[in-house]
């Protein structure tokens, strides 16, 4: 069983539901979502409606019986520890400081943690190559940061975890700690940087966040600049089909689409932020 966690409120949901699709295509081993949603008093977006989740989980179990979906409403806890941060509203949504709550929730050993902007390529199998039995982490080095921050300075949207391994460390909690006391431009990025001690750079077929490679693994559509014709920062998501297209050029999930719009007809369509 492959454990993975996702985390967000509504305005995701759509990333979260692609994401599976791209996972049910790929990978053969069952998978257990662990969906982490809130709702909170600074902020007007819902919460993933728990019915909904229940709808993935469906159609998570129609392709393997034994996929299974969790969902947890952190609201109370989140509320708790960020309402008085300074970080309270990062650079891009509060929702990304949910996975720094997990380990008080998880029971499994180890989770995959996926951005809701990714979408897998290939199995989530690949990640039995990487040996994080002594470490805490497994990350992949950020395209931008490594150039313009530090060497060693890593994406945080697809982690390996070592769920065990962090509960004894505290690195989660180290991290939601020095969130209280400093603001961070990257806010849970940057604190997990400076908190965690153990990790393992994996290779970047976990964390593409350029070109599409024959062996990448995750897909990360992270924000990325282009040069040529004109410099151009951009930050073209997944479920922003037309421009995957027509900007990125990308092709490759056109099949999960069409299954989407097919599954979840319910669910909105179009991006929201
Ligand atoms: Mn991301």
């Amino acid at each position: 069983m492959i454990h993975i966690l996702q985390s967000g409120n509504y305005k995701v949901f759509h990333g979260v539901c692609l994401n599976m699709l791209s996972i049910l295509k790929h990978t053969k081993e069952p998978v257990h979502l662990h969906l982490m949603t809130m709702e909170i008093s600074w902020s007007k977006v819902p919460k993933i409606p728990e019915t909904s989740a229940d709808h993935l989980r469906e159609v998570m179990k129609s392709v393997n019986p034994e996929n299974e979906l969790t969902y947890y409403d952190i609201s109370e806890a989140f509320e708790e520890c960020f309402k008085n941060s300074p970080n309270q509203n990062p650079k891009y949504t509060p929702a990304s400081l949910i996975r720094l709550l997990s380990p008080r929730y998880l029971d499994c050993d180890k989770v995959i943690y996926l951005d809701t902007d990714t979408m897998t390529c290939s199995s989530l199998e690949a990640f039995s190559e990487i040996d994080i039995e002594n470490k805490e982490i497994g990350v992949v080095l950020d395209y931008l940061g490594q150039f313009w921050l530090k060497s060693d300075y890593f994406n945080s949207g697809v982690m390996y975890i070592n769920v065990k391994r962090i509960k004894e460390t505290g690195l989660f909690e180290k991290a939601i700690k020095l969130l209280s006391e400093k603001k961070f431009y990257f806010a849970d990025q940057t604190a997990l940087y400076k908190t965690s001690t153990e990790r393992v750079y994996m290779p970047e077929k976990f964390n593409e966040q350029r070109k599409i490679k024959p062996d990448t693994v995750v897909k990360h559509f992270c924000k990325g600049i282009r040069y040529f014709p004109l410099f151009k920062v951009y930050n073209v998501k997944q479920y922003d089909v037309k421009m995957v297209h027509k900007f990125l050029k990308i092709h490759d999930f056109d099949d999960i689409y069409e299954q989407y719009n097919q599954l979840f007809p319910n669910e909105q369509k179009l991006p929201m932020d």
